[in-house]
This record gives C-alpha cells, structure tokens and sequence, in this order.
C-alpha cells in the first residue's frame, strides 16, 4: 500500500472511531470528543490496527482536512467536527462571515429548497467558508451544487454559529429564506 492510502485508511479509521463509533473498540469519548492518545495506541493495537504514535502525528498534521487535533498538551486528540454520537465540543458561537455557502447533489435540491438545510445523522449542517470547498463537499454527491447562505443576516437573527479548529462552520439548521441557490452574494 502507498504511504497515501495507507494515510487515508488511517484516517478513515479515526473518523469512524473519534466521530461515531469509539465503543466499538472500547474507547469512550470525554467531553469536548477528546480521547487519551494512549487509550486510542492500546484500543487500535487490542483490535488489530496497529497504530503508532508517530503515524498518528503524521495523519494529525498532514491530513488534507485537518480533521483532528491534539490538545495543547498532545496527551488527548478529538475529529475536529462531523461527530453523529451526541458530544458537546465545547466551542464558542462566533460571529460567522457575511455569506457561507454548502455543496450538495442535485438530488436534494428540491428538499434543501422547502426545507432548508438540516442536519441529518450529523451534529450541525456543516458550511464552507469559501467556494471551493463547497463545491469538494458536494462533488462527493456527484456534479456539485453550491447554496449561498445568508448567515450575517441569520446571526442577526439569533442563530448561533460555530467554527471547528478546521474552519467548517456549523449551525443547527438553515431555513429555506436565508438560502439562495447558486454561488449569488446576498443583495
Ligand atoms: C443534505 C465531510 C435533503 C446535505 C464533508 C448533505 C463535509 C438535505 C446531506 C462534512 C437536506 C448530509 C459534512 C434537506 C441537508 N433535504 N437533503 N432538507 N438538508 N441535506 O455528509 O455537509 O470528509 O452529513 O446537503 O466534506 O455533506 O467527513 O453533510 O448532502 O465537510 O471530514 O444532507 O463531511 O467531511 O450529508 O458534509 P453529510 P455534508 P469529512
């Protein structure tokens, strides 16, 4: 296997285990999502992953998303966001930018329009800071289609915004109005 790939099965298996299943290698997260780099080495290694700790520096810090930290003491790492298993990651609302925008498939077009965004089997409805990483998010689902969200006039209107240490930011839902369909700056 090349480094990469191996990188990316390292990856993959962190996400799953920091953002959605720890138990199953019976690991518990603390609050904030953060888990012992210890316990994690020992968890992966007792379920036939074996992991060390500098290949475990080696995804924290070269991962294409930047999708985990360590804590300031790198004793304890967490995924950055995209958690489905309740977890309070103790971050701060923020005043977000003017506009952010979310990439989707066609599919969900018509739903996201009546609907508006929601947050499904995540935490929040995560949304890109800038064009480019929308439109990545949403080629997952094929051609890619980008939503501009009004979120200045959201805050205004007191929905609470968050940002992940890996710049995505979050929010609990956006309702149809504050949507425009396409890359459009509000007017
Ligand atoms: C859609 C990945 C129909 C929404 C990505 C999305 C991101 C609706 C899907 C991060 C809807 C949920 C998050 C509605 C929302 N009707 N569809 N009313 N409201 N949806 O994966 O934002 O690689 O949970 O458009 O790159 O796609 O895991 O969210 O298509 O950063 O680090 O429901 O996950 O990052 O899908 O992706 P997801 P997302 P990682």
């Amino acid at each position: 296997m090349s480094e990469t790939s191996h990188l990316i099965k390292l990856s993959k298996y962190l996400s799953y285990h920091l953002r959605h299943n720890p138990g199953e290698i019976g690991l518990k997260l603390e609050p904030g999502g953060w888990v012992a780099v210890e316990a994690l080495l020992a968890a992966a290694q007792a379920h036939q992953f074996p992991l060390t700790r500098s290949q475990l520096d080696l995804v924290v810090e070269t991962n294409n998303k930047q999708r985990f930290s360590f804590d300031a003491t790198r004793t304890r790492i967490r995924a950055n966001q995209g958690h489905s298993i309740p977890i309070d990651l103790q971050l701060e609302p923020r005043c977000p930018p003017d506009i952010l925008y979310h990439g989707t498939g066609h599919h969900a077009v018509e739903s996201i329009l009546a609907q508006g965004l929601q947050k499904r089997a995540r935490h929040h409805v995560h949304l890109s800071p800038n064009l480019d990483t929308a439109r990545q998010v949403g080629m997952r689902q094929g051609k890619p289609v980008i939503f501009t969200i009004k979120s200045a006039e959201m805050h205004q209107n007191g929905y609470l915004f968050y940002s992940s240490d890996n710049g995505v930011w979050l929010v609990d839902e956006v309702p149809p109005e504050y949507l425009i369909l396409g890359k459009n700056k509000p007017q």
